[in-house]
Order: C-alpha cells, then structure tokens, then sequence
C-alpha cells in the first residue's frame, strides 16, 4: 500500500487496542513532536532506499498462473535466494525479536514498525503475487491517465485516493487526514471486540497466521485483480466499473489488516512484558 493505506490500517489497529497496549505501543514509538502509529506504519518504506535489503521483505511471490490458478507454495516463494527472505520470514524474526527481551529499545522500536508496516503490506493482494512483478510491468490507465500507472500502483495508491476522495498527487496533510477519517468509518462507533478475538495471534508460530492471510489476500488475484486478463487490463480505464468492484476488497483488506494487527500487537506485547 502506499501511505494511505499503511496509515488506515494502523489506525485501524490502535482503535481494537486496549489502553494499555495504545500506552505501551505510543512509549516504544516515543514521538514527541505530533507524529503517531501512521508514521510508524510509513517508516520502512522510508528507509527502504537505504536499506535495500528489506525490499524484498515487503511481499511474497506465489508462482502461480493467475487468473486460471491462483495459491503460494511456502517457502517455495519466498524470495530468489535463500538470504532474500519474504514477508512471511520478515515478520516472523521481527515478531520474534521485538519479544525477546535481550532486544536493544531502539531495535524493539524499529521491529515493531516493521511489524505494522508488513502486517499492511501482507493484506495488498498485488504483495502476494509474483506475475508481471506484483503487477508493476502491467501498464494501465487510471482517470485517463495512462502514463505512470501500472496495476500494482492503481492497487497501492489510485483506487485508495479516490475511495477517500482525494486527489492522486495529495499532500502528505490531505493523505493523514483521510487515512483518520477512513479509519473511523471502517471502525465505526466502536470497535467490535469479537473480531479481535475471532482472529489469528500465534505469535510463537507466526508463518500459520502470516500464511492464511497472504493466502487470503493471493486468492483475490484471480477472484479479481487480474480476472479480467492483460488485454483488458490494459486497454480499459480502470477507475470504472474496475474501480467500483475493487472498493468492498479494498475496504475489507484494510479492515481485516487493521484488526489481524491489532490482535498480533496485544500477544506480541503481553510476551514481551
Ligand atoms: N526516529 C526518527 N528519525 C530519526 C531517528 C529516530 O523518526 N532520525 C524515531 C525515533 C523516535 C522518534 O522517531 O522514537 C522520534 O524521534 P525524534 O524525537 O528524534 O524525532
Ligand atoms: N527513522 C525513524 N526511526 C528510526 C530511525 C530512522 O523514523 N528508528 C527515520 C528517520 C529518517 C529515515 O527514517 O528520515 C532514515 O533513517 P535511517 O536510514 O537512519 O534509519
Ligand atoms: N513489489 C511486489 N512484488 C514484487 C516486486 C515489488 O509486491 N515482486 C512491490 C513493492 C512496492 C512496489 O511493488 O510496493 C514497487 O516495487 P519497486 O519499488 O521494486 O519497483
Ligand atoms: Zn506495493
Ligand atoms: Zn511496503
């Protein structure tokens, strides 16, 4: 997702916490100075041009044949090389090393934003599908535009601005605002408890909860994202009809992202106390 996207998803989140755990996750963020989770959420896609070994850490490449077959193979997909790692182990040794409590503070804070930052990600159907690179050699058009899209771009960044109405160059004041005020139309008056509890948060064998979402998410691909093949992909505006079918699967992934979070930040932070 692009910041709108990260950001719901964390706001989504800090809503389902318990005081308590909102407490503990704002001390380890440690902002002073009006920044909150979104930015937490943000912050390694900051930092991946420094790092460009957390590129990969960002998605997971099923191999499969969309939009006839979809499914992931684990570890099958799971990165080119062996050190590449995916999502799937990216998440699993933040987990792991935000509760362990031999863990420097500093290295607790980055592993925790990693943590909400891949939690988003895994719940981007085009983060969970290797074809045509996640989508981004797959040139489209969105509001006529047809230069500077392509179908991972229009999943991460067009359809969620125009979702929340705004445009697709906003500013980063506009891209926060809307992520608040998307966030509390998702929640609603107040966050059901029984989706928390309903959802995955083994935090000790983090890759069976990782797993079922990335799976969720790549079923969508041929349930959608790519249903209608390249060639009309490619030659149709996708900010019709296209736009008005993806809205509900966008709307429940980042719903979904936020509670799944959520849940995995209360039994990540109950271990490491
Ligand atoms: N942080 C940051 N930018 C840095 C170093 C740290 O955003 N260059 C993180 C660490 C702190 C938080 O942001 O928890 C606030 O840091 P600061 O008060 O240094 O802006
Ligand atoms: N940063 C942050 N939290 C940290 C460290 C860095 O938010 N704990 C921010 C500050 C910089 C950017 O990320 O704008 C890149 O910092 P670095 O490459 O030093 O991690
Ligand atoms: N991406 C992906 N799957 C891939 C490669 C990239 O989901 N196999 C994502 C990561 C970024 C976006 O696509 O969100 C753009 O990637 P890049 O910056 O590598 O072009
Ligand atoms: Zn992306
Ligand atoms: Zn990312």
């Amino acid at each position: 997702w692009g910041e709108v996207g990260h950001r719901t998803v964390a706001y989504v989140a800090y809503r389902y916490l318990s005081l308590n755990t909102q407490v503990y996750v704002d001390n380890i963020l440690n902002y002073h100075d009006g920044r909150d989770i979104g930015d937490a959420a943000i912050w390694p896609d900051q930092i991946k041009y420094g790092r460009p070994y957390t590129a990969p850490w960002h998605y997971i490449d099923a191999r499969d044949s969309p939009p006839t077959l979809c499914g992931l193979n684990y570890p099958a997909d799971c990165g080119d090389k062996e050190s590449d790692g995916c999502i799937i182990t990216a998440l699993h040794n933040y987990t792991t090393l935000f509760m362990d409590p031999k863990t420097h503070p500093l290295t607790r804070q980055e592993a925790l934003k990693y943590v909400i930052h891949f939690i988003g990600d895994i719940h981007q159907p085009l983060h969970t599908e290797d074809a045509f690179r996640g989508g981004n050699e797959i040139p489209v058009c969105f509001r006529k535009a047809c230069s500077h899209h392509n179908l991972h771009s229009v999943w991460d960044r067009d359809i969620v601005h125009k979702l929340v109405g705004i445009p697709t160059a906003a500013t980063h004041e506009q891209e926060t605002k809307a992520a608040k005020d998307w966030a509390d139309r998702l929640v609603g008056v107040d966050a059901n408890l029984s989706l928390l509890k309903a959802e995955c948060d083994d935090v000790v064998d983090p890759d069976q909860c990782s797993l079922a979402w990335a799976r969720e998410s790549n079923a969508w691909i041929c349930k959608y994202v790519m249903k209608p093949g390249l060639e009309w992909l490619s030659s149709n505006d996708l900010s019709l009809e296209y736009f008005d079918g993806a809205v509900p699967i966008v709307e429940y992934q980042v719903k979904m992202g936020g509670i799944r979070l959520a849940a995995w930040l209360e039994a990540m932070i109950a271990r490491a106390q």
